[in-house]
């Protein structure tokens, strides 16, 4: 890892009062031993408030694991880039393959959001990945490619941008890719965002995702093209994701 290593917990639809309180003591503790790793925690949205009032250090930063595209108005259960920053959130997850494919994620929502994130200084975290039968049939490449146009196509300057490669077939089922196929596919976006923003975009952080664990972390993140990693699972559990973090630094 040549770039400021970054790692980001997504709870998904998990965690509580407890856990939020568990982690930032363990994070805080452990702050010391990886005080080069910058640690984003998305949380669901209604445990900001208390990741808010707990203990902080300087690298850790809160993030929303979605946002909507609209500035406000009628949208039922939805949370705009405003709300959120009101409870502290300076960086937002777009795209997870979970979004994607049974919350209404269309190529054009999703542009539509990092659009609205990047018009309020928000980091994005723009998530990308092949599914299992697109592999088989030899189009990671191309998927990946047609995921990065569609949702950057209106982007000009690569500030405050982050890509997570997530293969979809390797998240939450315990398969992971190795460490040779992530590469692979790191260095492919890498050239894709140097082709699109010249330097700046060679030297954007590109995470991986998909059943990232405190054993298979460290190899992962060896690799040239890895920066670190978004991890669901295992963030829920306070030893491994230190131990995850303590991998990247
Ligand atoms: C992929 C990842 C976090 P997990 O969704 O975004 O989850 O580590 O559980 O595969």
């Amino acid at each position: 890892m040549q770039r400021q290593p970054l790692v980001i917990a997504n709870w998904k639809m998990n965690g509580d009062r407890h856990l939020v309180a568990s982690m930032a003591e363990a994070l805080r503790e452990s702050a010391a031993k990886h005080p080069q790793v910058d640690v984003v925690v998305c949380p669901p949205t209604v445990l900001l408030p208390a990741w808010q009032q707990a203990a902080f250090y300087d690298n850790l930063k809160l993030g929303c694991q979605d946002i909507n595209e609209h500035a406000n108005g009628a949208h039922t259960g939805e949370h705009s880039v405003a709300l959120v920053q009101e409870a502290g959130v300076s960086v937002a997850l777009v795209g997870h393959s979970e979004r994607r494919q049974f919350y209404g994620d269309t190529a054009e929502r999703i542009a539509a959001k990092v659009n609205a994130l990047r018009a309020n200084a928000m980091t994005v975290v723009l998530c990308v990945g092949e599914s299992a039968e697109q592999r088989e049939q030899e189009q990671t490449f191309d998927v990946v490619a047609q995921q990065l146009h569609d949702a950057l196509q209106h982007v000009e300057q690569c500030s405050n941008l982050v890509i997570a490669y997530e293969p979809v077939w390797a998240i939450g089922t315990g398969l992971t890719a190795s460490p040779e196929q992530a590469q692979a596919v790191h260095a492919f976006i890498r050239n894709w965002l140097s082709d699109k923003f010249g330097p700046a975009g060679a030297n954007l952080q590109v995470l991986y995702g998909g059943s990232v664990k405190a054993d298979n972390a460290e190899q992962l993140f060896a690799q040239a093209d890895i920066d670190g990693g978004l991890i669901g699972g295992a963030s829920l559990v306070p030893e491994q994701f230190v131990a995850i973090c303590n991998a990247a630094q």
